[in-house]
């Protein structure tokens, strides 16, 4: 398709009369996939002064649409100008470009139903590449077929962890779950709210998902794809629990693995220290999956009973450790080995509490769990450190299952959601890429990928309460940002757009020695902070630093916890439609 495209315009360049009328500009920045027909349609133009546009058919044969550019306006972070495109007024079906005269051609796009609805599928089936301890088949994975590694059934208690129950030289078996990103280790914090936007997922959309098929190896079962995908990920939780109900932070080699395939990474193994941040996420994640899979009661018999228990037993232990955090410098000066991995520190765990509280009490309908969650005060954008939305997300969902002192909460919780969007959406309009995303720099952080994805979030579950479609459309310009529309051109999910990310800091698909990136996965984008410290930044500004490298972990590794919002995004945006 690429190819086929770029040949199409290297024809018409030879062939027509004014060659600089078609040739591609990276200047048009807009969602490569595509748009609704009836939905909102804007492209952006970067440093032109143009007034016209059109929209051809791909093939460049027909004009079905012209319309003027705007006013120019000066981005928020650099001299950057801009202008607007919108074609909303087009809602014909095809495939087609965006031209500018003079200037060029953007990447092509569709406008069609469903036209998400791939990448939707892409970035869950993505769960599945990133599964440990098994090997994935040429059936499941094409190309990317590849051998078990990681089988994580001899793991060393870490001298941090040791506890009564498990002594000094203790191994226990902690085998699945997902690789957590470019890395190969296993953290309970970045599973818990990853699991927990997958759960929400679910539950919001719940027939969108009894059609979905993922083509893994449960797809014939009955049980959801999504559900099953998840599972992998769950039973590998559950072995993370110590028998006093504490919950190990992760499970970690001592030293990240160098580009090399899973097979081939053999260091051993640990369970570190137990944390509350991983406990209480653990608990959150537990209760929600307990009321979900006792739905399955013929193919999970006893499942949601062990999810509960363990929960409560997790909350138990968070009660009585209320403020154990994991810091893993301190944490080395004291034991052996050192552990250098990712470390997903945390030492605010209001959220989490309520969090937990919030799935425990849906699940239990026990009014102690209700009492552990206080009137909301501030929203914040969820991310792994940040999960008490996750829990009002939940509350707000199942509003008429609750009682007593919850029920009295819910009126002002959801004005508060509503007071956030609205904030999040504020000036939009004025803004250099009409985003939700780019209000602020600290939007471009690491890993922005995924505030652009949950602030589209945070918009549908407006929507969902107020059925307001603003809030539909204000989601829809993120997801264009994430496929385009943005100051960097790139479309930020592998395979899926003309400009995709090629060399994500993804170990998979650095070892593996295919040139195409395993497909599906979101780069974590635009990253002020530049962490990795890579040759070849081509800005330094907020919304433009991103290196398509694999050595840029800090603007283009891969993560389970931005691939499940990208999830939820696309998945909740096809189930609207
Ligand atoms: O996503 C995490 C980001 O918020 C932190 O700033 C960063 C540095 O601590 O770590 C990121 O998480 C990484 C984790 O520690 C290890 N696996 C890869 C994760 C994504 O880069």
């Amino acid at each position: 398709m690429k190819i086929n495209y770029l040949l199409c315009i290297i024809g018409l360049f030879l062939l027509t009369e004014k060659p600089y009328a078609q040739k591609l500009s990276e200047q048009i920045r807009l969602n490569q996939l595509g748009f609704y027909p009836t939905a909102p349609k804007v492209a952006v133009v970067v440093n032109a002064q143009a007034s016209l546009f059109r929209i051809k058919t791909s093939d460049l044969q027909k004009t079905v649409f012209t319309g003027k550019l705007s006013t120019s306006r000066k981005s928020e972070f650099s001299d950057k100008k801009t202008q607007i495109a919108d074609f909303t007024a087009l809602k014909t079906q095809g495939s087609f470009v965006l031209e500018i005269p003079d200037l060029g051609i953007s990447y092509p796009f569709r406008i069609a139903p469903k036209v998400h609805q791939e990448v939707a599928k892409a970035a869950l089936k993505a769960f599945y590449y990133q599964r440990a301890s098994t090997e994935i088949p040429a059936k499941y994975a094409g190309k990317w077929a590849r051998t078990l590694g990681h089988p994580d059934d001899k793991v060393f208690v870490h001298t941090s962890a040791v506890s009564v129950d498990r002594p000094e030289g203790t191994v226990i078996s902690s085998p699945r779950g997902w690789y957590d990103a470019g890395d190969y280790n296993k953290y309970i914090v970045n599973s818990g709210i990853t699991m927990g936007t997958l759960f929400s997922m679910y539950e919001d959309f719940p027939a969108y998902f009894q059609k979905q098929t993922l083509n893994i190896p449960e797809s014939t079962n009955t049980v959801p794809d999504v559900l099953d995908e998840a599972l992998w990920n769950l039973r590998w939780m559950l072995t993370m629990q110590d028998k006093d109900g504490g919950v190990y932070h992760k499970l970690t080699n001592a030293n990240f693995d160098g580009m090399i395939m899973p097979d081939k990474a053999t260091q051993p193994r640990y369970v570190v220290q137990k944390s509350t941040a991983a406990t209480l996420d653990f608990a959150a994640v537990m209760a929600q999956a307990a009321r979900i899979y006792r739905q399955f009661p013929t193919a999970f018999p006893s499942l949601a009973d062990s999810c509960l228990n363990a929960s409560v037993r997790a909350w138990d232990w968070a009660k009585q450790h209320p403020n154990l955090a994991y810091e893993q410098n301190k944490m080395n000066e004291q034991f052996a080995p050192k552990v250098v991995t990712g470390d997903y520190g945390d030492n605010n765990f209001t959220d989490e509490f309520i969090w937990a509280a919030a799935e425990l009490y849906l699940s239990t309908k026990d009014e102690r769990y209700a009492a552990a969650i206080p009137n909301a005060k501030q929203m914040i954008l969820p991310s792994w450190n940040q999960v008490a939305l996750l829990g009002y997300y939940s509350l707000l969902r199942f509003e008429n299952q609750c009682t007593g002192t919850i029920k009295e909460q819910l009126p002002a919780l959801k004005q508060q959601l509503i007071t956030f969007s609205d904030e999040l959406a504020s000036g939009i309009e004025k803004r250099s890429f009409q985003t939700l995303m780019g209000k602020s720099a600290s939007d471009f952080n690491w890993g922005s990928t995924s505030n652009a994805a949950n602030q589209g979030i945070a918009m549908i579950q407006v929507y969902r309460l107020t059925k307001n479609k603003k809030y539909l459309n204000f989601a829809l310009s993120n997801l264009d940002y994430l496929f385009g529309r943005n100051g960097t051109g790139y479309s930020f999910v592998t395979g899926f757009g003309s400009k995709t990310p090629m060399h994500p800091h993804h170990r998979l698909a650095v070892a593996d020695g295919i040139v195409d990136p395993l497909p599906g996965f979101l780069s974590g984008g635009t990253n002020w902070g530049r962490q990795d410290k890579c040759e070849g930044y081509p800005s330094t500004v907020a919304d433009e630093c991103y290196l398509d490298a694999d050595c840029s972990y800090a603007s283009n590794e891969i993560a389970i916890n931005w691939n499940a919002p990208l999830a939820y995004l696309t998945a909740a945006i096809e189930a609207i439609q």
